[in-house]
């Protein structure tokens, strides 16, 4: 079975061959200085995401969601967010979480167990990681329509995939967006699969026409691009901080390796699709772009690869010392306040693994 390839309609940018092409509505200024910038966070996100798939297959994490492909949907539309912006993520988006500045260790803890939830939402304006396929997006119309009450210069930006999009939450959530003008973007990450579901089985239409049909705009994107990535999430969360309600993006890209490390994609997808996407590579472009362009040097190229390398290293190094929380530190944070059956539960817990005391 393949993925249907992009149809012209998408916004590109910049080429899988590093040219840059202009577009009637979006475009983008960017520096030279922002464009190396981009350059290093694709680079290193994607780094991370290696990492952490090598740590998941030495037994130190239990699992792992690897982006590897989708760099650049997820750096182009978290570098368009501003502080304070919020943004739902599902359990995929490394990069946006590295664009809003949350540590990937606290990533890391999450998947070895050893922390409970991961990272103060608040701190980077970034939610917890959501499993629970397309329950953010109602959390995110929620919030949206809180911070449309306070009068806030805000917007808020949700995360979810292809495969989301069948989930009565996600519809639900277009519904109320919708009819209470709510400063929302919806950023679908469409990389052609759900676990092992190609997109075909997911709709008849291309997902950003199905915006339409309920009452606000819908665009697709070249989600290998970071530039139109980066362009039309500013101009989509702009219209929402403007009072024009939400906008659903697809970020037409492709997921390129399993669905998680539990998966064995060779299983339900042939090689050539893989072989066909890895000549849109998000960050080969970039690279190219910048060489053709003179705008760097084969110096700068081989210290953002250092600057991984160091990154690698320093996190794996920080991950193993990460230290195992007390077992009964999984009730502290479900209450604010206490609460008489988790007390209960924490009394049986704490007697049960008495039981173990001088056991070997
Ligand atoms: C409500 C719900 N149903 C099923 C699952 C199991 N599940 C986990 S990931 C996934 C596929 C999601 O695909 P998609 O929305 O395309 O996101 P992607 O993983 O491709 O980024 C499913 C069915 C779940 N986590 N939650
Ligand atoms: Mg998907």
């Amino acid at each position: 079975m393949t993925a249907p390839t992009a149809p012209p309609e998408l916004v590109q940018l910049l080429t899988p061959e590093g040219e840059r092409v202009e577009h009637p509505d979006y475009d983008i200024d960017l520096t030279a200085e922002e464009v190396r910038s981009l350059y290093r966070d694709l680079v290193l996100v994607r780094r991370v995401d290696l990492e952490a798939v090598a740590l998941q297959r030495q037994g130190e994490l239990g699992l792992w969601a690897s982006l590897l492909g989708q760099e650049a949907a997820q750096v182009g539309s978290g570098r368009a967010l501003t502080d304070a912006d919020m943004a739902f993520p599902t359990y995929r988006e490394h990069g946006v979480a590295w664009c809003r500045g949350v540590d990937p260790l606290h990533l890391l803890g999450l998947f070895r167990g050893v922390n409970h939830g991961g990272w103060d939402p608040y701190e980077h304006n970034f939610h917890l990681y959501t499993i629970v396929i397309g329950s953010q997006t109602l959390h995110s119309v929620g919030y949206a329509m809180g911070i449309q009450r306070d009068g806030a210069e805000a917007a808020t930006i949700v995360y979810f995939g292809d495969g989301a999009t069948s989930q009565g939450d996600v519809n639900e959530a277009f519904i109320w967006a919708s009819v209470f003008n709510a400063p929302v973007v919806f950023f679908c990450q469409n990389n052609q699969w759900a676990i092992s579901e190609p997109l075909e089985k997911q709709s008849k239409i291309p997902l950003y026409k199905r915006a339409s049909g309920f009452g606000f705009p819908g665009i697709r994107v070249d989600g290998n691009d970071v530039f139109a990535c980066l362009a039309v999430t500013r101009a989509a969360l702009r219209n929402a901080r403007e009072g024009q309600g939400p906008t659903l993006v697809e970020a037409f890209t492709y997921r390129m390796g399993a669905h998680t490390t539990s998966d064995d994609p060779t299983r339900y997808r042939v090689a050539d699709e893989l072989e066909a996407w890895k000549l849109k590579d998000p960050i080969e472009r970039v690279k190219a772009y910048l060489f053709k362009n003179q705008l760097a040097d084969q110096e700068f190229f081989d210290k953002i690869d250092a600057e991984a390398d160091q990154l690698g290293k320093d996190l794996r190094a920080r991950c193993l010392a990460l230290p195992d929380p007390q077992p009964g530190a999984i009730f502290d944070h479900v209450y604010v306040e206490p609460h008489a059956l988790l007390a209960e539960e924490r009394e049986q817990f704490t007697t049960y693994l008495a039981g173990f005391e001088g056991a070997q």
